[in-house]
């Protein structure tokens, strides 16, 4: 059989005729190919018109992979009990000997390809198959790359229709185009509609073909080939290409004679990435995944998305009324993994009071449930998420879909640290803050992946989990990619989870307001600091006006000191562990060492002299 036949055969006419309107052998050889091993009912060819999102959409609800909720838009979805996170274990490169990944899980191409090949087999029977072309980054960009998505879910082709930025035109107009592929298949479904054959769940990346394939799950971080699956690929395109693919935000922050100043920011999952860029006052460009790019000798960046898919829990009125408003409006709204009762959504920390039963992810749910380890199962779990354009939030940026991206002034990095950095310092310069800051970020773990909570994790840029090239190479290359610029990017970092002796938190959530307040000082040359042996570090008195501009509120001078006190030990064993890490990998550029050596000199000098917690006011 011809390979279009097959794909005569499965499209209805509609659907063949935007096929074949793309005129691109190598896009009909792609999507037969997948056609004939996953051997859908039928394929469904989105365009970008409101009527085929639309089509998916409702699809979504038909099938049971959404169900609507009282507000009109607003849908639940609902993976597996056993499909809460990504799947790292699973998560393989697949490789050749001619290109090895030391330290990466990775596993041998043809075997790997074989395997999901067999997985595939008839894996869509029954299902229908939907196409999407989309495209990361603005259309039409310098920073665009585009996308074709296979998947036999509505729910994570919706999700993508939120997340990002159709391209049916571009492909029409473009008939050499390069994109990346993703393949993916829920497989088999229980009655909730949650994919079944976990142990059978595979996503591997090949980059080889720019390609991914995801099997046997349904969590978005597993299955939206645009999210984390393209991060993997962009991050080799981007080292082949001379820029950044990276774990950020993007955000304006504004000052007080009206200018507006671009950070991005790297944190791992659930540290207080998305509600940095939410926070009052400021306005969010994107929340997750960024492209730097150089062009006249500056950063710029845009968002790679159109969309979040945003942690829900704890997200209520006061903390983050932005996100609230958005998820209590008419509109599209996912909302994954919660509990639902009579119409509405219900998660950790929304402040209400909490049904004691419903339907969740474990489907129907009463309190005191129990999983078949006899564990009991949360009302909503702690990695349940909402799914929401960005142009719905009142806080989106204007530039959001500017081609040129926005000038990057500073980079932010921050990880759940409960002993160790300051809640926020600025580095020397940039390779002392690509090594001393960057590629020192440790986290404490949260539920976002599978895997123990509360162990501290090393995790270079926020990127390790995508990281899909030697990691010294990566850091060579950051360290590299400031050396024709007239300025770089000031890089920060921040932390907003500093215990006290009896472990609690000792700064408020809406602390990093005042933070980013600096930062934005410090980018204009509005502020001074301290110069101590981590960083530069506020001054009392800048920080004392913002606390009361901000926030209507009083900081004290105790506060101050015991905010931004240098904790001599926690620092000189971060340096250590960081150190260990390093050794372990080949080709780590010698620089990291040195310069972690020096900062730890300089630490120990300071502690001889002033002890072991040492007050940001001896250094003045
Ligand atoms: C993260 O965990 O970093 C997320 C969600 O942004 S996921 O899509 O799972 O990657
Ligand atoms: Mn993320």
């Amino acid at each position: 059989m011809e390979k279009v036949d097959i794909l005569k055969q499965k499209c209805n006419k509609t659907s063949f005729e935007k096929l074949s309107g793309l005129n691109n052998r190598k896009i009909l050889d792609f999507i037969s190919k997948y056609a004939a091993i996953c051997n859908p009912d039928s394929v469904f060819i989105r365009s970008d018109s409101t009527e085929d999102a639309e089509y998916i959409r409702k699809k979504a609800v038909e099938l049971g992979e959404e169900n609507t909720l009282k507000i009109a838009g607003h849908t639940t979805h609902f993976d597996g009990i056993h499909d809460q996170a990504r799947d790292k274990e699973k998560t393989k490169f697949l490789i050749t000997k001619e290109m090895p990944l030391e330290g990466l899980n990775s596993i041998d191409r043809e075997e790997g390809l074989e395997e999901i090949e067999v997985l595939l087999k008839d894996i869509m029977k029954g299902r229908e198959m939907y196409v999407l072309f989309l495209c990361l980054g603005p259309v039409d960009s310098e920073f665009s790359i585009y996308a074709v998505q296979i998947t036999d879910s509505a729910y994570v082709a919706h999700s993508e229709d939120i997340l990002y930025r159709g391209a049916y035109q571009v492909f029409k107009n473009t008939p050499n185009i390069d994109f990346f592929r993703y393949i993916h298949s829920a497989g088999e479904v229980d009655e909730n509609k949650a994919s079944k054959d976990i142990d059978k769940r595979r996503v591997y990346v090949d980059f080889l073909e720019d390609t991914v394939y995801s099997v046997n799950t349904q969590y978005a971080g597993n299955t939206v080939g645009l999210k984390k699956l393209s991060l993997r690929l962009a991050i080799r395109k981007a080292d082949r290409e001379g820029w950044l693919a990276e774990h950020m935000f993007v955000m304006a922050v504004h000052g007080e004679e009206g200018e507006k100043n671009y950070f991005t920011g790297a944190y791992p999952s659930s540290c207080g990435k998305t509600s940095t860029c939410m926070v009052k006052g400021e306005k969010i460009l994107g929340d997750d995944i960024a492209y730097l790019k150089k062009k006249d000798g500056k950063v710029y960046a845009v968002n790679v998305e159109r969309g979040i898919f945003g942690i829900i829990r704890d997200v209520n009125p006061g903390d983050d009324p932005l996100i609230w408003k958005a998820l209590n409006t008419e509109g599209e709204v996912i909302f994954s993994n919660i509990l639902s009762k009579d119409g509405v959504p219900y998660w950790k920390g929304d402040n209400k009071s909490t049904p004691q039963d419903g339907v969740n992810f474990s489907g129907p749910w009463s309190a005191g449930k129990i999983d078949e380890f006899g564990n009991e199962i949360p009302f909503s779990h702690a990695n349940a998420r909402y799914t929401v354009r960005l142009n719905s939030l009142e806080n989106c940026d204007s530039e959001l879909d500017n081609p040129k991206g926005v000038l990057v002034e500073g980079i932010i990095y921050g990880g759940r640290d409960s002993n160790t950095w300051v809640p926020v310092f600025e580095s020397f310069n940039w390779v002392h803050g690509v090594i001393t800051i960057a590629s020192s970020l440790e986290s404490e773990t949260t539920a976002a992946t599978i895997g123990k909570v509360g162990e501290r994790k090393f995790n270079v840029m926020a990127n390790l989990d995508f990281l899909s090239m030697p990691i010294g190479r990566y850091i060579e290359n950051y360290l590299g990619f400031i050396k024709d610029l007239k300025k770089a990017p000031t890089i920060f970092g921040v932390n907003y989870f500093l215990h006290d002796n009896h472990g609690e938190y000792i700064s408020s959530i809406h602390d990093k307001r005042v933070w980013l307040k600096w930062m934005q000082l410090r980018v204009n040359d509005k502020a001074d600091a301290i110069k101590t042996p981590v960083g530069y570090l506020p001054k009392y008195q800048d920080l004392k006006k913002l606390f009361n501009n901000v926030l209507g509120k009083d900081f004290s001078e105790i506060e101050y000191v015991q905010f931004f006190s240098i904790r001599c030990s926690q620092n000189l064993e971060k340096i250590q562990r960081i150190k260990n890490i390093y050794h372990g990998f080949k080709d780590v550029p010698e620089v990291v060492f040195e310069i972690l050596d020096v900062q730890k000199v300089k630490i120990e000098k300071a502690a001889g002299e002033f002890g072991d917690i040492i007050s940001p006011e001896e250094f003045i």
